[in-house]
């Protein structure tokens, strides 16, 4: 019995579906289109990026077999941040096109995230090696990390790699903040005379690097698939059981993209959307309020379960909590040690009651390291059962008051690391090799400081566009570690967006019927196989 079941045997073998400009034997002709600013704060975005600030936009067409390039590449990819399905495809897509252009080309992959960069440390990348990991899931091919290469020293020392390694690029596979990177890094090469280009491609399971160019990031169709697939059992579970309230816990940082539409796919009792609840401005009493009501409401009809969804981003915006970890983040930025006493005594009076309030477990949470880019690790808050813990004494305090007979009993589940691996759905199989196969051709076009765009893909994947958008485009400034500095804006969840509004016109009779969906697992040879997601159909196409 080998190492591989047939399903991950057959899907490395299968030929992932490709666009016609990437198949076509004629060459990439490239278009130039307008020249982008930054959104917001772009004076200050501008200073920051004199060199590649304002570039255009580009189109890749195809064009003749004068645009083809048959000159050898030597090109470095890196993983960065969290994995997400799609993430060797990438990688199988810049290889094929440095392949295409000679097989005297050079692909290295640098190990474990940007410290391979900064320290020279990878490897190349030959035809066998990567037959061996096309079409599967996850970064193991690589490895991935989330070091930032940030100080003088550690941008000198990446260029030094590369100069060495004679790249022509350098290609950052990885969410907001490792593209923000990637930018940081095109500027620096090309400030201090370094031939690499850099151009990046957009990765991450959460959803939140997306604008009018960049449709979605990789990854996200088949982990919100995944976790889907996980919710629907769970649902028809507790609907034959009739026992346990489940709340579950879905991954994707600030942003409630993955959340919307596991929604959308499987129609919970209640869904919370961290958007939503900071322009309402809630705070915990009323979510609790509003998930005991339901709770009450299906009682009196004889249900005493259902099922309970939140982002694990939501407690950054309950506005009590995310006034808290502002001024958390500041105080541990001052050098305060993170200790509850300490953090205690350092808290201005309101701060400190809203901390005193939470449990032991949520403080010590909230006072953990943050990851290299300054961000609250929420996947490690279990706001599922703080939440559940709040909804339990409203229900109990009801029941005193002669207004609730049910019982409550909560079980809970957090999905995240478990569909950050799956093997990628076909959309996530093409879309990622077409981002990888554009971003070389982008490098050998000489180009720097773009992401890899594709486009028209609500149209069958052989007519999806492809082209370049400056990474500046997408920047403004944040308080990180309590200094400003530039970042790609998230991508949240637009509530005026048509898929949320789908969400919000259904809701109601979710909450009170049990008109859950099992999607079922991700399919590669059924008729839905090519299907995407919820999300990206409904903005495309309304
Ligand atoms: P990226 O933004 O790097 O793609 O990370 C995605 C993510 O899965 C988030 O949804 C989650 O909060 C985080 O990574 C978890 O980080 P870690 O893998 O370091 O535990």
């Amino acid at each position: 019995r080998g190492a591989y079941s047939k399903l991950q045997l057959e899907r490395k073998a299968s030929k992932c579906i490709k666009p016609n400009c990437v198949t076509s034997s004629l060459g990439l002709r490239l278009v130039e289109k307008e020249a982008l600013g930054a959104k917001d704060h772009h004076e200050r975005v501008q200073a920051l990026f004199p060199k590649t600030y304002g570039l255009p936009r580009v189109e890749l067409e195809i064009g003749t077999e004068a645009d083809v390039v048959n000159a050898p590449l030597r090109i470095g990819v890196v993983l960065s941040g969290g994995q997400a399905p799609g993430g060797h495809n990438v990688i199988a897509g810049v290889f094929d096109y440095a392949m295409r252009c000679s097989p005297d080309s050079k692909v290295f992959g640098f190990l474990n995230g940007p410290h391979g960069v900064m320290n020279g440390i990878f490897c190349e990348i030959d035809t066998e090696i990567m037959a061996h990991y096309r079409n599967t899931g996850g970064f193991d091919m690589l490895g991935s990390g989330r070091d930032k290469i940030e100080s003088e020293a550690q941008m000198a020392s990446s260029m030094a790699v590369a100069t060495e390694m004679r790249l022509d690029g350098l290609i950052v596979i990885g969410g907001d903040d490792s593209n923000t990177n990637a930018a940081i890094l095109a500027e620096y090469f090309a400030a201090n005379g370094c031939t690499t280009r850099v151009c990046g491609c957009p990765k991450t399971i959460d959803g939140d690097l997306k604008n009018e160019y960049i449709p979605i990031s990789f990854g996200f169709d088949t982990a919100a698939k995944t976790f889907s697939e996980e919710i629907g059992n769970v649902a028809l579970d507790t609907l034959a059981s009739q026992k346990y309230y489940h709340f579950i816990r879905l991954m994707g940082r600030a942003a409630s993209n993955i959340a919307l539409e596991c929604a959308l796919q499987t129609r919970p009792n209640v869904c919370l959307i961290s958007e939503e609840v900071e322009a309402k401005g809630m705070n915990l009493l009323q979510i609790t309020n509003d998930i005991a009501d339901m709770v009450v409401a299906r009682a009196a009809a004889g249900k005493h379960y259902g099922v309970c969804m939140l982002p694990e981003g939501l407690i950054e915006f309950i506005p009590e909590f995310n006034r808290l970890i502002a001024e958390i983040n500041n105080v541990l930025a001052s050098g305060v040690e993170p200790s509850i006493d300490a953090m205690t005594a350092a808290l201005t009076p309101a701060n400190r009651a809203v901390f005193a309030f939470l449990p032991k477990t949520i403080k010590l949470q909230l006072l953990l390291d943050r990851d290299p880019h300054g961000n609250v690790q929420v996947a490690m808050i279990e706001t599922e059962r703080m939440l559940a813990e709040t909804v339990a004494a409203e229900l109990e305090r009801r029941r005193g008051a002669g207004l609730y007979m049910g019982k409550f009993a909560p079980q809970f589940h957090s999905f995240g690391y478990e569909g950050r691996c799956a093997l990628p759905s076909h959309f996530d199989c093409s879309y990622s090799y077409t981002l990888g196969y554009t971003a070389a051709a982008l490098v050998a076009k000489g180009l720097t400081a773009l992401m890899a765009s594709i486009q028209n893909v609500q149209a069958p994947i052989e007519e999806w566009t492809i082209g370049g958008v400056p990474i500046t485009m997408m920047c403004h400034m944040e308080q990180r570690h309590g200094k400003d500095k530039p970042v790609i804006k998230k991508a949240l969840v637009d509530l005026e967006g048509a898929p949320f509004k789908a969400f919000a016109k259904h809701r109601a009779k979710w909450g009170l019927t049990d008109m859950y969906r099992a999607p079922g697992p991700i399919q590669f040879y059924s008729a839905g196989a090519r299907d995407t997601n919820f999300t990206l159909m409904y903005e495309l196409l309304g």
